[in-house]
């Protein structure tokens, strides 16, 4: 198969929700010398992308929606140990979560995953994640950066309750705070006082590097590097 039509079957396989054939496919595209960022951007995104469509045409449902969820994130398992530039140097401390009220987690496992392979310890909080639970985390570990991910238009103001309790504590000048997700922009970002906006991944990891490279040493780098 060349891999014009290993990507087009790819995405089909996406979008029909299977998980098997898909990691199969993705093994072939890169035992073919596909490169793993074209795997995602031509074959697993558009696949993800089309299911979307889908549903908001109604002719696809969120069960057909968490099927493709979960075939995207087999390949994406296949995907980690290749994808990024798995750095030994440390970088620094990032704290990553889903804010409450969305469940949508595969671009944020993805900004983690990349920020990981870029030499940064994530600590990841997962989906739902409130503000309190945010707080609760950047008071715990001082990290570098907060990043919020949000999928729903419904869900985005969170991000703006948790820079603005960050404030009320007296912690927001202790972390750089980063937004992503599909319907957040640079805009937004502005709008609730984030100090920026990550359009994809490897913007992330871009932001990420350069607000741990601006901050002040901590002691952190030894605990990382001896787990
Ligand atoms: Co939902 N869903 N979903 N869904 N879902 C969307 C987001 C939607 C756009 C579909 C549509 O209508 N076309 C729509 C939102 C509409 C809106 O608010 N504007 C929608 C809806 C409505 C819903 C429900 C409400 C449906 C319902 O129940 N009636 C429901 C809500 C559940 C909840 O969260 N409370 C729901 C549920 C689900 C599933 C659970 C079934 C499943 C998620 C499974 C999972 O994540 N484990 C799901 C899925 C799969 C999607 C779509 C199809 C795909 C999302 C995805 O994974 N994309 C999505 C349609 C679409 O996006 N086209 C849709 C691939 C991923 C790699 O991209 O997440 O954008 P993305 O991440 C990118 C960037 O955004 C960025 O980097 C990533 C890589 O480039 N990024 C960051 C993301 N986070 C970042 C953080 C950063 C920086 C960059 O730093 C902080």
């Amino acid at each position: 198969m060349d891999q014009k039509t290993i990507l087009e079957q790819l995405k089909q396989r996406v979008v029909e929700g299977d998980a098997a054939r898909c990691a199969e496919l993705t093994l072939a595209a890169l035992r073919g010398g596909v490169d793993p960022w074209v795997i995602l951007n031509a074959g697993l995104i558009p696949g993800m992308e089309e299911i979307g469509e889908r549903f908001q045409r109604h002719e696809a449902f969120v069960p057909e929606m968490l099927l493709s969820a979960r075939a995207m994130s087999r390949a994406l398992e296949l995907l980690k140990p290749v994808i990024g530039t798995s750095e030994k140097h440390y970088r620094g401390k990032v704290v990553i979560g889903t804010v409450k009220g969305d469940l949508h987690d595969i671009g944020k496992n993805l900004v983690s995953m990349m920020l990981e392979g870029a030499g940064f310890q994530v600590i990841d909080l997962g989906v739902d994640v409130g503000v309190d639970r945010f707080l609760d985390a950047v008071r715990r570990e001082r990290p570098h950066v907060l990043a919020m991910s949000a999928l729903l238009t419904t869900t985005m103001p969170v991000m703006g309750e948790v820079v603005r309790a960050l404030e009320e504590v007296g912690l927001r000048g202790s972390v750089k705070v980063m937004v992503g997700g599909a319907p957040v922009s640079s805009r937004f970002a502005v709008e609730i006082g984030a100090d920026a906006y990550g359009a994809n991944a490897v913007e992330a990891v871009a932001l990420a590097k350069s607000f741990a490279a601006s901050a002040p040493v901590r002691g952190d780098a030894e605990v990382w590097q001896n787990g």
